[in-house]
């Protein structure tokens, strides 16, 4: 797939930066990718952001939300952000590991303990810091979004216990830890892109996955996976991210803008996401799929310590900090 797209901020802010200054009446539209489509809270939110930039500006600055992942898969997606021809994707800090190894801290499973846990802790210092950190990739880290809590689905059996995942194939986001994570319960781990989740849950290259109430969905993948258990073992925050390349080039003026917008995002972002696990649950459980809640993790949370012991070795002291935030 093609998902070159001209480049349009980076033309518009180089040609006022030829010219030997900004160009403050120059348009800028923003480009996001995400892997979502429309209503999904993590696109609506970025949408939201482009209103206020586009009210407080007149127009001049907004941003146009390429979802439904057509710009390719989230890898991708940062790649292009890295060199500019993309602004902004948001995507899970399941991919973000790569670039800022320390982000795999919050890739662990059963690391945080609750969303309010979450939330202070990447909103908190800790959160911070990562979200700096990213400026080596070339990225502007802009903030975080809540991704809910990640749960097995499976076509296979319904799982009440940590046994009945032997052997099972579950697809997991592109990063090692989650293949170590699922094997350490038992099942079989395999690295897929999202975009290909429902057509290999459908056709047999794996029993299942694992994800948030929205994405099995939003997604139609509860069509194809009959059972779904809330194991809840990971909770993995999503980050939307801008070129550096590109932001680099913007007035402080506008870089101000774009950060206050975001900030702003994030919090619009949480309330949309809340109400719309509730639909999600509620309206899988009236169309009778079951959703089986009551469920002990200890099994779970034991049998997945090696994998917080293997990685976290690496991480101890911020590992020891995210603990301690309460
Ligand atoms: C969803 C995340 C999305 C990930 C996807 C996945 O919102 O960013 O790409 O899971 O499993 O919950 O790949």
């Amino acid at each position: 797939m093609q998902y070159f797209i001209k480049p349009l901020a980076v033309s518009l802010v180089t040609i006022g930066l030829i010219c030997g200054q900004a160009v403050a009446s120059e348009k800028i539209v923003i480009k996001s990718g995400d892997v979502h489509g429309d209503g999904y809270p993590t696109v609506e939110a970025i949408k939201y952001m482009g209103g206020l930039l586009s009210d407080w500006t007149d127009g001049r600055i907004s941003i146009k939300v390429f979802g439904g992942g057509v710009l390719g898969a989230e890898k991708e997606m940062v790649e292009q952000v890295q060199i500019g021809a993309l602004e902004m994707a948001r995507v899970s800090v399941g991919v973000a590991g790569p670039i800022v190894d320390e982000f795999n801290a919050f890739n662990l499973p059963f690391v945080f303990r609750s969303a309010d846990h979450m939330y202070k802790v990447t909103e908190g210092e800790i959160g911070t810091e990562l979200l700096e950190g990213l400026d080596k990739g070339g990225l502007v880290g802009l903030g975080y979004m809540d991704g809910g809590s990640r749960s097995f689905y499976n076509n296979e059996r319904a799982i009440t216990k940590i046994e009945d995942l032997a052997g099972l194939k579950i697809r997991v986001m592109g990063n090692p830890i989650f293949v170590d994570m699922v094997n350490a319960m038992g099942g079989n781990g395999i690295q897929i892109p999202f975009t290909e989740v429902y057509t290999s849950i459908q056709t047999g290259v794996v029993d299942g996955a694992e994800n948030n109430p929205p994405t099995l969905i939003e997604h139609q993948h509860w069509k194809v996976a009959k059972h779904y258990t809330l194991t809840e073992h990971l909770m993995v925050p999503e980050i939307f991210v801008f070129s550096k390349r590109v932001f680099d080039k913007l007035s402080d003026e506008d870089q101000a803008l774009i950060r206050k917008a975001s900030r702003l995002a994030v919090l619009k972002q949480r309330e949309l996401w809340k109400a719309k696990v509730g639909v999600a649950v509620e309206k899988m459980q009236a169309a009778g799929y079951a959703i089986i809640t009551d469920i002990d993790k200890t099994p779970f949370i034991e049998a997945t310590q090696d994998v917080r012991n293997k990685y976290g070795a690496k991480w101890k002291s911020l590992m020891d900090k995210v603990a301690a935030v309460k």
